[in-house]
C-alpha cells in the first residue's frame, strides 16, 4: 500500500495552477487509490511564515484553504486533511533532520538561489540585502522533508518545481538511515509523483508561473472568482498577434498557456485541443477557455460558499485531521528520538 502525502501553503486563494497542479490531482488520486492506500493532505502554515504575512490574513487563509480542499472534493473520511502547524512533530523532526543536513545542499536549492539573487544589490553583486532573507527561507526544504518523512510517505504528488526538494528529502532520509541504521533503516525514501498537468503561467507575464502572491491579481484566476471575473481576466490575458492558434510554448507562451488551461479543464491532450483551434482566432479561443474554467470552478465555488458558513464543521474536520496526523506521526517521532539518543 502507498502512503501519499502532499501539502499546500495558505498564502492566498488557490488559483488555476494550484487547482490543476495540486488540488484536482489530489481528488483524482483519492478516487483512484486502492482502499489500502493512505492519503494525507496538509495546509502547511509553517511554510507560509517564510515570507511576511499579515497575521489576521494568514488565520483567515488557513481556514479558507481547508474549506476549499473540502469543496473540491477531498473527503475527510477517506483522506487525512490537517493543518501542519497543529502537529508539532513536524517541527521537532525538522530540527533533528536539520542537524544532519549539510549547508551546501541547501545552498544548491533553486528556490534559495532565486531568493538570494533578488536580494543582491544590482550595482554591487557582493552586497546582499539581509532584511529580505531569513533563516526559515533557507531551511524550509528541511521542514518540507520532515512533513513527508514523519508519515513514511511513499509517494509525493507535486509539480516539477518541487522535484529538487523531493530529491533533497530522499538525501536527508538516506543520511539519517546511514547515521542511525539499527535495527533497520527507519525513514522511507519517497517517490516523486509528477503532476500530469503542465505548469500554468501568469496571464499577464507568461515567462513566469501563475502565483498566489503575484501583485497583479489579473495575472491569475482564483478558485472563488465569479464567471464575470473569469471572463474578463481571460479576455485580458497576454497573447500575441500571430494569426491562427498553434501550441508553441517557446515562441508563443501566452497562447500556449491558454491551450494548456483549456486542455487541463477538458482533461484532453494539449495537442488535440490545439488541432481543434488551428483555423480559429484568439477571440474564439479565449471565449472557450473562459467557459471551460467556469465549468470547472462552478461546482467547487458553490460548495465553498456553502461550507464557509459551516464553522463548527470546519473546526471539527481540522481537529480530527490534526488528531489523526498527530497519532500517525507520534510513532515515527518516538522512534527517531530513541535512535538519536533522546528518550
Ligand atoms: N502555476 C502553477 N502551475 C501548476 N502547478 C502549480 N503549483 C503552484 N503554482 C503552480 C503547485 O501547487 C502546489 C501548492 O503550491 P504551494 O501553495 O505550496 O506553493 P507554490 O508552489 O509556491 O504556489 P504559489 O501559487 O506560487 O504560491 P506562493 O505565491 O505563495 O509562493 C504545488 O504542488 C505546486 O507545484
Amino acid at each position: 500500500p502507498r502512503v501519499i502525502f502532499s501539502g499546500i501553503q495558505p498564502t492566498g486563494i488557490p488559483h488555476l495552477g494550484n487547482y490543476f497542479g495540486a488540488l484536482a490531482n489530489w481528488v483524482k488520486l483519492q478516487r483512484d487509490a486502492s482502499p489500502k492506500d493512505e492519503l494525507l493532505f496538509s495546509v502547511v502554515g509553517w511554510h507560509a511564515l517564510t515570507l511576511p504575512q499579515d497575521p489576521r490574513a494568514l488565520l483567515a487563509a488557513r481556514t479558507t484553504m481547508m474549506a476549499l480542499i473540502l469543496a473540491v472534493g477531498i473527503d475527510p473520511k477517506r483522506s487525512t486533511i490537517f493543518h501542519q502547524d497543529q502537529v508539532q512533530n513536524h517541527t521537532e523532526l525538522a530540527w533533528i533532520l536539520s542537524c544532519l543536513t549539510p549547508i551546501g545542499k541547501l545552498k544548491r536549492m533553486t528556490t534559495w538561489k532565486t531568493r538570494l539573487a533578488v536580494s543582491r544589490n544590482a550595482n554591487d553583486e557582493s552586497e546582499v540585502d539581509d532584511s529580505l532573507l531569513n533563516t526559515g527561507l533557507f531551511t524550509y526544504p528541511v521542514l518540507q522533508a520532515a512533513d513527508i518523512l514523519a508519515y513514511g510517505a511513499t509517494h509525493v504528488p507535486v509539480g516539477e518545481d518541487q522535484q529538487q526538494h523531493l530529491e533533497l528529502t530522499r538525501d536527508i532520509a538516506d543520511i539519517f538511515n546511514r547515521t542511525y541504521p539499527k535495527p533497520a533503516p527507519l525513514l522511507t525514501l519517497p517517490q516523486l509523483m509528477l503532476t500530469p498537468s503542465k505548469r500554468i503561467l501568469s496571464l499577464k507575464d507568461p515567462s513566469v508561473k501563475m502565483s498566489k502572491s503575484a501583485i497583479d491579481a489579473n495575472s491569475r484566476i482564483e478558485l472563488t472568482d465569479t464567471a464575470t471575473v473569469i471572463r474578463s481576466r481571460i479576455r485580458g490575458a497576454t497573447t500575441d498577434s500571430i494569426r491562427g492558434i498553434t501550441y508553441d510554448p517557446a515562441a508563443r507562451p501566452g497562447t500556449s498557456n491558454l491551450l494548456t488551461i483549456l486542455a487541463a479543464c477538458t482533461d484532453e491532450d494539449v495537442a488535440v485541443v490545439a488541432a481543434r483551434y488551428a483555423g480559429k482566432d484568439h477571440g474564439a479561443l479565449k471565449a472557450d477557455v473562459a467557459d471551460a474554467v467556469e465549468a470547472a470552478f462552478k461546482g467547487p465555488r458553490a460548495e465553498f460558499e456553502r461550507l464557509r458558513a459551516e464553522t463548527p464543521f470546519l473546526l471539527r474536520v481540522a481537529e480530527e485531521g490534526a488528531a489523526r496526523a498527530r497519532e500517525r506521526s507520534d510513532v515515527m517521532i518516538r522512534e527517531v528520538r530513541r535512535r538519536v539518543g533522546l528518550a
